[in-house]
């Protein structure tokens, strides 16, 4: 059922592998855009009247206000099943070891004496996050933004979420029990490009924040494309994707399961299997077709292993597979080789990366500490996964004082002139008379 693609052999110059030849779902975030620049407008100027209209259009459900009343959330948690409650409690104390330890702290260099430039790590005031609602509900999502940006110290965080006809209008009571848990008390329910106008250009209910992160479908990553600029994104997040490199010792029950589990997200989530062993990639394939026999969303699986995002990868050996699986650049990649630890120190390009039997994708999905929102569509050659990094920024700040300025005034204005900008000289000789200090 899962595509071939055989690359034993194949032509490449030099070992770079042609992108185009891997498997890939197109996500047209461009078509989306003209759909989604109405509603931000809409929303820009008619603030909540504009956001309860769109819940009625899109979530076809009638509701008076988008801010959630703190007790709705208070009261979503005393209902939830307390064994969700136990493991959502695991989940939250194992991203906050983790992501903890990422705080940078600042850091001063003295260049010379008299002349220090320090990096000081700042907190962005404000973040919204968006939490989506549809064909899934992702409690798990709320922790893996939540708490990288507390961690950062981030002083104000709101959240939003669809709201959700079965339940009163309310986003869904399982994202409100984990805000619950988390001390998040700011909550609407606002969902798809209204939600991000709505942190964007803020509301007479919500304050505009300084930046959006969340996953969401192509609306919301549409909508993020045009508001970016206005607000901070994250990234653009596109279907989920796991990319698994595997020789012969690999089991493939365990290569098939984990293959199904991020298929079941989506009809466009890709699955990619990279082995140098036809005699695994034959096994797989049979284990596959009896798993997804068994599997709750079969329909949703089916369309996304059969896809032509999805499929099975040949190459010649594990050096070859290395670089094919470095061109694909996956949100997930699992590697399930002999000596799996050194194999994955040696893999340049993914969103996380899964080293061996034991650290399946859905234990980063959920509880192994890690972060689960992760760079798709390629985008792991060149940016990270949420983290505590993604809420702060680095300000240098600049500290000269007279003799360290006079050293290197000489070195400014010479520069300044060979730009052009003589004023920009002028600003450094006004501090000496108007005269150039001798360079030492
Ligand atoms: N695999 C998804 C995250 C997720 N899985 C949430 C289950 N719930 C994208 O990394
Ligand atoms: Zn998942």
């Amino acid at each position: 059922m899962l595509n071939r693609i055989d690359l034993r052999d194949a032509p490449s110059s030099q070992g770079v592998i042609d992108r185009d030849l891997l498997p890939r779902a197109e996500l047209d975030v461009e078509a989306a855009l003209e759909k989604v620049r109405p509603i931000c407008e809409d929303v820009r100027h008619r603030g909540t009247a504009a956001l309860i209209e769109y819940a009625r259009r899109f979530d076809r459900v009638e509701i008076e206000r988008v801010r959630v009343p703190v007790a709705d959330i208070r009261a979503a948690l005393d209902t939830l099943d307390p064994a969700v409650r136990a493991a959502l409690q695991e989940s939250i104390r194992r991203a906050r070891l983790v992501h903890r330890d990422q705080r940078r702290t600042d850091s001063t260099v003295r260049v010379v004496p008299g002349g220090t430039v320090t990096e000081r790590w700042v907190p962005v005031e404000r973040v919204g996050l968006y939490v989506p609602g549809g064909q899934a509900v992702y409690p798990s999502s709320v922790v893996m933004n939540v708490v990288p940006a507390q961690e950062a110290g981030v002083g104000s965080l709101a959240l939003s979420s669809p709201p959700q006809r079965e339940h009163g209008g309310l986003p869904h009571p399982t994202i409100l029990a984990a805000c619950a848990l988390l001390g998040v008390d700011e909550v609407y329910a606002a969902g798809g490009a209204q939600a991000i106008a709505m942190f964007a250009y803020g509301t007479d209910e919500c304050r505009p924040a300084q930046l959006v992160t969340g996953p969401g479908n192509v609306y919301v990553a549409a909508a993020k494309r045009l508001l970016k600029g206005r607000i901070g994104i994250d990234a653009e997040a596109g279907p989920t994707e796991i990319a698994i490199l595997a020789d012969d010792g690999a089991e493939p029950r365990h290569v098939a399961a984990d293959l199904i589990s991020q298929a079941e997200h989506d009809e466009l989530a890709a699955a990619v299997l990279v082995t140098d062993s036809p005699r695994l990639a034959a096994a797989v394939e049979a284990e596959v077709r009896t798993q997804v026999a068994a599997t709750k969303h079969q329909e949703r699986v089916t369309a996304a292993l059969t896809g032509r995002q999805s499929g099975i990868v040949l190459v010649d050996d594990i050096e070859h597979g290395l670089a094919v699986v470095d061109a694909y650049a996956a949100e997930h990649l699992e590697i399930l080789t002999r000596d799996a630890a050194t194999v994955a120190a040696r893999v340049r390009n993914a969103g996380a990366v899964f080293v061996g039997p034991y650290a399946p994708v859905s234990l980063g999905d959920y509880a192994a500490g890690s972060n689960h929102v992760l760079p798709t569509g390629g985008c792991a050659c060149h940016s990270s996964g949420l983290s505590v990094q993604s809420f702060l920024r680095g300000i240098h700040v600049v500290d000269y004082d007279r003799a360290a300025l006079a050293e290197v005034a000489g070195h400014v204005v010479t520069l300044a002139e060979a730009e052009d900008l003589p004023a920009h000289g002028a600003a450094v000789k006004a501090r000496f008379d108007w005269k150039v200090p001798d360079s030492k």
